[in-house]
């Protein structure tokens, strides 16, 4: 049985406590944050995402970042455009071909919270990463961070017209960033890079998103340097009708404990229920899967899990271990932060470890 406390101060950050960073906008999401432990505080990269106020109900303002001009541009979209579909709170698609895109109902970027206690969060008031260049024009989202020495490996979603990447980049003070481009090309989204090297080869597990023939299924990648990837393996499929049966991604870095490695992924449902679960992978070969929690160890209870931006959504980008207790941070129904304990002793315990 695995307890899960979730914090009493949840929701940790709702949108409503951040300052737009642009006139006349408003923050939409604070969420789905990568988590780090930086000069004895915690921070948290928060995926801002932020839309211009609708000066009427027909109007859908959407924010872009122009590559030529090197600036942040408003878009206009009708919402009784006929050619066009708003179903889905998040996207903006053509009517007659809801698998393509148009655009995005918000623009994402990444911001610190910074904590002493690691539940009270004082948002910075300005962007750490913000969109720079063609491959980030539609927003850079959901940040993962792995530490490794004093370099903080920061790698997350770029979006543009070309598709969604991971891109990578490195800091050692959350003040300077490299800019290193995109170790996985489109479409590939939530990637994880494990904290050592493990028999001389860094890993790093990511979810490409095959068109033709295929699943959005998790892969193992390796690496000598974290930034040429190679060895591409497939790890982990999607299981029709269970919890995980739509995609799956991993969430939180990785952490190595005594049965091995501990995965927590996500894995939604084809009506976009997003719950996470547990995968443990052994410790000398991570490409070798030991055990794949059959329940999910966290799904969408709470008000603000069930209902925001996007309602029945928990989505973790990191945690922090100390001892037998996992610090799990997640975002909740695309819309604000959460944090809930439980103990890693308890999860490889329902993974009959
Ligand atoms: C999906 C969702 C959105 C995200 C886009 C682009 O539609 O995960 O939140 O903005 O993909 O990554």
């Amino acid at each position: 049985m695995i307890h899960v406390r979730r914090f009493a101060e949840n929701p940790l950050i709702v949108p409503e406590r951040v300052q737009p960073w642009h006139p006349n906008c408003e923050i939409v999401g604070a969420f789905n944050a990568g988590v780090a432990r930086f000069q004895n505080e915690t921070l948290l990269l928060l995926r801002i995402a932020e839309r211009p106020i609708a000066k009427n109900a027909a109007e859908v303002p959407s924010l872009y970042f122009d590559p030529v001009k090197k600036r942040t541009v408003v878009r206009l979209f009708n919402r009784n455009d006929p050619s066009l579909n708003f179903e889905d709170s998040r996207t903006i698609r053509p009517a007659d071909r809801l698998d393509h895109f148009i655009g995005l109902t918000s623009l994402s970027y990444l911001r610190l919270a910074r904590s002493h206690d690691g539940r009270h969060f004082t948002v910075d008031d300005r962007p750490f990463i913000y969109p720079s260049n063609r491959r980030q024009m539609f927003g850079v989202e959901d940040a993962r961070i792995t530490q490794i020495g004093n370099t903080y490996y920061i790698y997350f979603s770029a979006v543009s017209p070309e598709g969604i990447g991971i891109n990578l980049v490195t800091t050692e003070d959350f003040e300077h960033y490299d800019d290193h481009g995109l170790i996985f090309a489109p479409e590939n989204k939530d990637t994880v890079i494990f904290p050592e090297k493990i028999n001389g080869k860094f890993y790093a597990l990511n979810r490409p998103s095959p068109k033709s023939i295929g699943d959005p299924d998790i892969w193992i990648a390796e690496s000598n340097n974290l930034k040429y990837w190679g060895n591409h393996r497939h790890l982990l499929s999607v299981r029709p009708s269970q919890w995980d049966a739509e995609r799956i991604g991993s969430g939180a870095v990785p952490i190595l404990t005594e049965k091995g490695w501990l995965e927590i992924y996500h894995g939604a449902t084809p009506n976009g229920r997003y719950c996470l679960g547990a995968l443990l992978l052994d410790r000398f070969n991570p490409a070798k899967i030991l055990a794949r929690s059959k329940e999910p160890i966290l799904e969408p209870e709470a008000d603000y899990e069930k209902k925001g931006f996007f309602g029945e959504v928990v989505f973790t980008c990191g945690g922090l271990a100390r001892g037998d207790t996992l610090r799990l941070y997640y975002g909740a129904a695309d819309r604000s932060m959460a944090g809930a304990e439980l103990k890693i002793s308890e999860i490889l315990q329902e993974l009959g470890r």
